[in-house]
């Protein structure tokens, strides 16, 4: 059955989300970005409209909430929109917790300035070699297995952190542990028996975890893409 919805033809399943007034989530099922993302909706239990996208095409809704064209995207029920992986993990934390002062530790109290250098390590230096390590850029004087020794120097900094504790800030799970956990799930995955062939035990753990755990499993849950519907004027 459809219905006339705010000058648009909708479904039935269209017509309840919106009644739902639930927040929209444009997402990207492989991407580590919104990998994160999910990851934190899961774990603070919020329900949102996932919006699966192609990245090749794009939906206009996105785009005009996002003009950057990047995913993730939450769009609040207020309009606010967060376009940020990282304000999205942070919303979702702030909003479920507020009162109970991070009852899971995801905000490491006594490590943020550590947190936040791993992530943004892991957002850009550790990034770019990934992307180089796996895509290769043509005409670039650099080979894949160089890119591979640069990612090297984080994956060994985190082998460090594991080794003293069973997470990167202490013996709980903490939002820098699921930041990069995507991350290094990817780069495992571009040579998986290498990988497996290194030293970096305590990291091979920690991934196998976080491979294994209801979270993860959660946020893969695959959605068809959405398709936008036509508006009627
Ligand atoms: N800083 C952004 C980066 C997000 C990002 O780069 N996502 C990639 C997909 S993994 C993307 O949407 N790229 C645009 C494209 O490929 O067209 C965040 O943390 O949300």
């Amino acid at each position: 059955m459809l219905f006339y919805s705010d000058g648009k033809i909708v479904s039935m399943m269209d017509m309840l989300n919106s009644l739902n007034n639930l927040p929209v989530l444009y997402s990207f099922r492989r991407c580590p970005f919104a990998i994160r993302a999910r990851m934190s909706l899961a774990h603070c239990i919020m329900q949102v409209e996932l919006r699966e996208v192609l990245l090749r095409k794009k939906p206009t809704a996105m785009l005009s909430a996002s003009a950057k064209g990047t995913v993730p995207v939450l769009v609040l029920e207020d309009a606010t929109v967060l376009d940020e992986s990282l304000d999205i993990m942070r919303w979702a934390i702030n909003l479920t917790y507020p009162d109970v002062n991070d009852p899971f530790n995801w905000l490491v109290g006594d490590a943020p300035l550590l947190a936040d250098r791993l992530i943004k390590t892991n957002d850009s230096d550790f990034k770019t070699a990934l992307d180089g390590y796996k895509y290769g850029r043509l005409g670039d004087k650099k080979s894949p297995t160089d890119y591979r020794a640069d990612a090297e120097v984080f994956l060994g900094q985190l082998e460090n952190l594991l080794d003293r504790s069973s997470f990167l800030l202490g013996d709980k799970m903490s939002l820098a542990d699921v930041a990069i956990f995507p991350f290094i799930r990817q780069f495992a995955g571009v040579d998986q028996i290498w990988f497996n062939k290194t030293d970096y035990r305590k990291l091979q753990q920690w991934l196998a975890g976080f491979l294994h755990s209801e979270l993860f499993t959660q946020a893969m849950i695959k959605h068809a893409v959405w398709q936008e519907k036509t508006v009627i004027s």
